[in-house]
């Protein structure tokens, strides 16, 4: 196994940005429950992030979602964020809520809708240029329920068209990142279903064009890391939405679920030289704490992926290089299976007090009395939510 000064080095570059949604009340379909304390507006969900940056020293930064996050001055945001001691991350734009979406957004049919969902991404890059962002995260709902619905041709003709318009209006330090997802809402065809599709049209694109890998939007027994080993030897990984499931699209807390398929894609990450902080690969939760409470849950996410990152630094590369080329397929097997059976808690409860942090990031944050003073304080006002 690697040294352990070297693997707490690695692990205090983390930085794991959090996703603003995930403070406000989120459910399913049959419901979204309500939490007292949740924010009523961006300010304080990203108070919220800074919290949870606070307890566990790797979480700098948190994701808005727009319109959900919308405000009147994002540069008076950013600077907010930047006060609590963290920094406006990616932006995602939302062309997935509004009716004149039924047929899609920038895939639709109608030149009009078109129109209306290119000017929302183009309104999402002014927003980083207020908030000095350098990713523009794109998810499309795009997608059709039945067979002969539309052309599945001309809608990624469409898709192509509205992704050079919005990649031309970039400035030089930004990028697009593209999102996939095998479906939901659409239950036939989904216009950016897969990584090889994302893959096509950020090729098509040029080099600040980079696809992410939700963790939730492959299909069961999907290899997840395979596509993570694919598009970092591509140099086409931009970054994940980390999250777990049991089944479909979840949100689960990540790692909750499967931990060793966390472990997994963060070896091939390591492995594939993608584990430089500044780097390339934007680190980013994307979560639903429909019933549990939200910035703890968020702590332990954090920690989660921690945990994940700390195992796979643990990986000896010239041992399991050795097994490999030797064909010792148990031996190599083995490598892997003592570094995920490696109880890390120590290692980073060690790290969190070399960084001044209490041990128990969790524990810690109760104590403090957030959770009871927001509570306290956020009477009246509407709650914030994904308002569907
Ligand atoms: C779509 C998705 C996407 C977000 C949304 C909140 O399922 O993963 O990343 O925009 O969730
Ligand atoms: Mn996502």
């Amino acid at each position: 196994m690697r040294d352990l000064v070297a693997v707490k080095a690695a692990l205090r570059q983390q930085r794991i940005e959090l996703p603003s949604w995930a403070f406000g009340n989120t459910g399913t379909r049959f419901k979204v429950f309500t939490q007292p304390g949740v924010p009523r507006d961006a300010y304080e969900k990203v108070a919220d992030a800074a919290t949870v940056h606070r307890f566990t020293g790797v979480a700098p930064s948190v994701a808005l979602h727009i319109p959900w996050d919308a405000v009147d001055d994002y540069a008076h945001l950013a600077k907010h964020a930047d006060d609590l001691g963290v920094q406006v991350g990616t932006i995602n734009a939302n062309v997935f809520q509004d009716d004149d979406y039924k047929l899609g957004s920038v895939c639709n049919p109608d030149p009009r809708v078109r129109r209306k969902a290119l000017d929302h991404l183009l309104a999402c890059v002014e927003v980083m240029d207020a908030t000095g962002s350098r990713d523009l995260k794109l998810w499309f709902a795009d997608g059709t329920n039945y067979p002969g619905q539309d052309s599945i041709r001309a809608r990624q003709e469409r898709l192509a068209e509205a992704l050079a318009a919005v990649y031309q209006r970039l400035g030089p330090e930004q990028r697009l990142l593209l999102e996939y997802k095998l479906f939901e809402p659409a239950f036939y065809a989904t216009d950016v279903p897969d990584w090889g599709t994302a893959l096509l049209h950020c090729q098509a694109l040029g080099d600040r064009a980079k696809v992410v890998v939700d963790t939730g939007h492959h299909a069961p027994g999907t290899n997840i890391e395979m596509i993570v080993a694919l598009l970092l030897r591509a140099g086409k990984l931009g970054g994940f939405d980390f999250n777990s499931r049991f089944y479909a699209d979840d949100d689960l807390m990540v790692g909750a679920a499967d931990p060793f398929q966390l472990f997994r894609i963060m070896h091939e990450v390591v492995r594939g030289g993608g584990y430089a902080p500044q780097g390339e690969i934007a680190f980013m939760l994307d979560q639903c704490h429909n019933i549990e409470p939200k910035i703890p849950a968020q702590i332990r996410s954090v920690m989660n992926v921690q945990e994940a990152t700390a195992k796979a630094l643990l990986v000896s590369a010239a041992a399991l290089a050795g097994m490999q080329l030797a064909g010792d397929v148990l031996g190599a097997n083995a490598v892997l299976m003592d570094a995920y059976a490696t109880d890390v808690r120590p290692l980073l409860a060690e790290l969190r007090e070399e960084q001044g942090l209490d041990p128990d990031p969790v524990a810690a944050y109760h104590r403090s009395g957030y959770g009871e003073r927001i509570v306290a304080e956020r009477v009246g006002g509407t709650q914030a939510g994904w308002d569907a």
